[in-house]
């Protein structure tokens, strides 16, 4: 059990407020939280108490898309649930949502067991997992409304890579009929992955191998119609719609279209989105390579269409989509051939910074920042008020941030297993100085005090935007 513990003296952020409180915990929990100054806040006692003046006081974050040990390409994505969760800590992110996967051929029990063998005894913060669906078949679709009891309360169906994670409208429709009927949230790679692969059959005949081509061949057209697919799909089913990882314009304007009718379909976004482009693609001497993930980086204009998206709600959620190869020996798969490069990027230590910078660029306020890295994904997720958000009952889980620390982006100083950083030599204002997870020191001013298996399984209510 952790130490009856005050943090006194910071500016309290959460989605709602902004107050100077003192914050009290007992037993993992918050106990309450008071006014800095006040007699309640004075008349506390506690074992140990933590300074925090000069310093936000956050929710500590909810990344809920990560891809730890992911198999993909013939390699496995380098951060294990260890080095990843530590990591997480390091950037203020105290809950993970990873991805269990059904290969072709399994149950989805066998592949959940195969993850939670992953994670156990090894996550620094606490975890939670969505299930991706493979093989949607009569068994599959039994098997997902004992994984919503078992709190697994979201499935990942995918409109691309064909004969891989692939499913087709007819497995989609039936899946999200029977999310309907559940309570579980269907989550949407939407991109028209069997016109891609022409394309990228065409692509490479035509001696089009650079990562650049990656790029080009992932049609912005293709996401926006798969966007608009996955929607008129879960309409007809009647089931709500979460699109993982938007990253064109056009595919804004789908959901924000939606949304207008009055339809439950939610969107995410990630970082790299929002920071980088095509322009990184492009690199000399194959480092695109370190830039290629699917859906994959647009050209900079389609950023402005992003961000106001977070800004009015059409787009609810910045994850990461956290997927890491090194560029040696992993992302160098892929030379002479662009399609063989494995998917994804590393991020789920940098996005509470990047979105941090974000504020002060003017793109988001500081409210929303909690909003969209903490509360609204602990609430699309069924995980809120435990996560999310800093109030009486809350998990513990609290990030002294300091607004004004300058740093710069290196995988020289980052702690992911990943032997470059997406974001080198980027300079952010604000830096993660403690943090907590149920009451425990995981970081403690800038010092790695946490363990592996402290973090444990979170079981997840359904969507709670419904
Ligand atoms: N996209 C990625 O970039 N990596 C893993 C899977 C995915 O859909
Ligand atoms: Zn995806
Ligand atoms: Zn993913
Ligand atoms: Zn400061």
């Amino acid at each position: 059990m952790s130490i009856r513990t005050l943090i006194r003296g910071g500016l309290v952020l959460t989605a709602a407020d902004e107050l100077h409180a003192d914050v009290l915990i007992e037993d993992g929990r918050v106990a309450a939280l008071a006014a800095h100054g006040s007699a309640a806040a004075e008349s506390w006692t506690a074992e140990r108490t933590i300074d925090a003046s000069g310093k936000y006081v956050i929710p500590g974050g909810v990344d809920a898309h990560t891809h730890m040990e992911l198999p993909f390409g013939g390699t496995a994505a380098s951060d294990t649930f260890e080095t990843g969760t530590r990591a997480a800590a390091w950037g203020g992110t105290t809950t993970i949502v990873d991805f269990a996967v059904q290969s072709r051929g399994q149950s989805l029990r066998q592949g959940l067991d195969t993850w939670y063998d992953k994670a156990d005894g090894k996550c620094s913060i606490d975890y939670a997992f969505h299930m991706i669906l493979s093989d949607v078949n009569e068994g599959t679709l039994k098997e997902m409304d004992h994984l919503v009891g078992e709190g697994i309360t979201s499935f990942k169906l995918f409109m691309a890579y064909p004969g891989v994670f692939y499913s087709d409208d007819g497995q989609i429709l039936r899946a999200m009929q029977r999310a309907s009927g559940n309570g579980g949230l269907i989550m949407m790679h939407a991109e028209n992955g069997i016109a891609i692969d022409v394309l990228v059959e065409q692509a490479l005949a035509r001696g089009e191998t650079d990562p650049r081509h990656h790029g080009e061949v992932r049609k912005v057209l293709l996401e926006a119609e798969a966007t608009h697919r996955a929607i008129q799909l879960a309409r007809v089913a009647g089931s709500p719609l979460y699109v993982v990882h938007v990253s064109a314009d056009e595919a804004v304007a789908e959901l924000a279209a939606a949304r207008d009718k009055g339809l439950p379909v939610f969107g995410e976004t990630c970082p790299q989105y929002l920071f980088l482009s095509t322009d990184n693609l492009a690199e000399p001497d194959f480092q695109g390579a370190k830039y290629v993930c699917s859906t994959p980086l647009r050209p900079r204009e389609h950023q402005a269409a992003l961000w106001r998206g977070l800004r009015t709600d059409d787009l609810q959620v910045v994850s990461t989509d956290h997927c890491p190869f090194c560029f040696r020996g992993q992302k160098e798969l892929g030379r002479g051939d662009f399609s063989k490069i494995p998917n994804g990027l590393p991020g789920v230590e940098n996005r509470m910074d990047l979105l941090h910078q974000a504020v002060l660029d003017g793109h988001i306020s500081r409210r929303r920042w909690i909003e969209i890295a903490c509360a609204s994904p602990a609430r699309m997720f069924g995980l809120y008020p435990r996560k999310g958000t800093i109030a009486p009952g809350s998990d513990a889980d609290i990030v002294l941030y300091d607004p004004h620390a300058e740093q710069v982006i290196s995988a020289e100083t980052h702690h992911m297993n990943v032997d470059y950083s997406a974001y080198e030599g980027k300079r952010i204002t604000g830096r993660v100085d403690t943090v907590l997870s149920r009451g425990e020191l995981v970081i403690d001013r800038r010092e790695y005090t946490g363990r592996a298996g402290h973090g444990a399984f979170v079981h997840r209510s359904t969507c709670q935007y419904l």
